[in-house]
């Protein structure tokens, strides 16, 4: 008996050994297979998921969101209204999808182009006013991806270097973000008509074809200055405007030139819808030696403009972003640029 239950013990013994010794051995092994299954479980989860999400970014692409060529919401003649200032805060307040430093994009579709308008200006608080009130809603309107940058000429330098500051402003603009295009805008003009579009275009572009003051006909053929739209590549083409244009009247025939030297054609939208109010304002000075300097255009441009900046004795004081247009004020020092005049003149008389 002693022996059988030995006997039956030991076999107990064994068999239950043994089935422990399997279990022992079998458990890390499922323990191995189940985390190894876990681990299959979890990539095939991953690449599912990549899959899944490299499929809807490719449906995002297949379906074109970009903003029409005709918006819709375009509404034609545009009510300019001349008679008084708005209040820049309440001009705010109908703004306030415009981020700060006056730009603002289509929020439901990709626009076409990015334009920067540029608005070289001085001591005309009332119409900056005017035009930033006038300006937004159209551009808006027009679905571009935009910015408002406003050139202020600081210091007593008594004439207004309008090239000068075109190009210090297409130059720091350009610091901070990039643009296709830039339109080059007087600030006394108003648009009468949203669907003159402020949209790239493949060639230079005059836009203000149509003024009142000039009973809304073009008055010379080569005229390309009030509100005009070049490329960036074109105007740094161009090498810009020239810096040595100051007061009224030259700057903009000298880009015609330029533009006629680089056999850039020039287009014009057509004249119904190409029309602008000019606010009314004293007469600014008149630049004295605009003819002499226009005779000597075509051997300057080259190395005068863009190319030469540094060499003007500007500064760039500061730059603010308001809520409706970057502020760009840029000391001109009178005693360089009276000299640079003397050059010219002296050179061309
Ligand atoms: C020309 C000026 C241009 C000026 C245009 C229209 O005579 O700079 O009148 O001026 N050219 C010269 O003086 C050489 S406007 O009345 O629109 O300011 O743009």
């Amino acid at each position: 008996m002693r022996h059988v239950r030995l006997y039956v013990n030991t076999r107990q013994d064994l068999l239950l050994r043994t089935r422990c010794v399997k279990t022992a051995m079998l458990l890390p092994r499922l323990k191995r297979r189940r985390w190894k299954t876990l681990i299959l479980q979890v990539f095939a989860t991953l690449l599912l998921l990549l899959l899944l999400a490299s499929s809807l970014r490719w449906k995002d692409r297949d379906v074109d969101d970009t903003c029409p060529v005709d918006p819709p919401n375009l509404t034609g003649p545009v009510n300019v209204n001349l008679q008084e200032a708005p209040v820049l805060g309440d001009v705010s307040m109908d703004h306030l999808d415009v981020t700060f430093g006056g730009y603002w994009r289509p929020p439901n579709c990709t626009a076409r182009h990015k334009v920067a308008v540029l608005v070289p200006y001085r001591d005309r608080r009332e119409h900056l006013h005017i035009f930033l009130n006038h300006i937004h809603p159209i551009l808006k309107r027009q679905l571009l991806d935009y910015g408002v940058y406003v050139i202020e000429q600081y210091g007593d330098e008594p004439m207004f270097w309008k090239g000068l500051l075109y190009n210090v402003g297409f130059t720091e603009v350009l610091k901070n973000r990039s643009y296709d295009c830039f339109v080059f805008h007087d600030v006394d003009l108003l648009l009468e008509d949203d669907r003159n579009k402020y949209s790239c275009s493949s060639s230079p572009r005059h836009l203000s074809v149509a003024i009142d003051k000039f009973n809304y006909t073009l008055p010379y053929k080569q005229l390309f200055g009030g509100v005009t739209l070049l490329s960036a590549s074109h105007y740094q083409t161009l090498n810009g405007y020239s810096n040595l244009y100051c007061g009224w009247g030259g700057a903009d025939d000298d880009m015609y030139l330029r533009l006629f030297h680089k056999k850039l054609k020039i287009t014009r939208p057509d004249k119904t819808v190409a029309r602008y109010k000019m606010m009314r304002h004293d007469q600014t000075k008149l630049n004295p030696y605009r003819f002499s300097l226009l005779k000597t255009s075509q051997d300057r441009y080259g190395h005068d403009g863009l190319n030469n900046l540094h060499d003007m004795d500007y500064q760039v004081v500061s730059v603010h972003q308001y809520h409706l247009y970057t502020h760009i004020a840029v000391f001109v020092a009178t005693r360089k640029i009276q000299a640079t005049n003397r050059l010219v003149t002296n050179s061309t008389d």
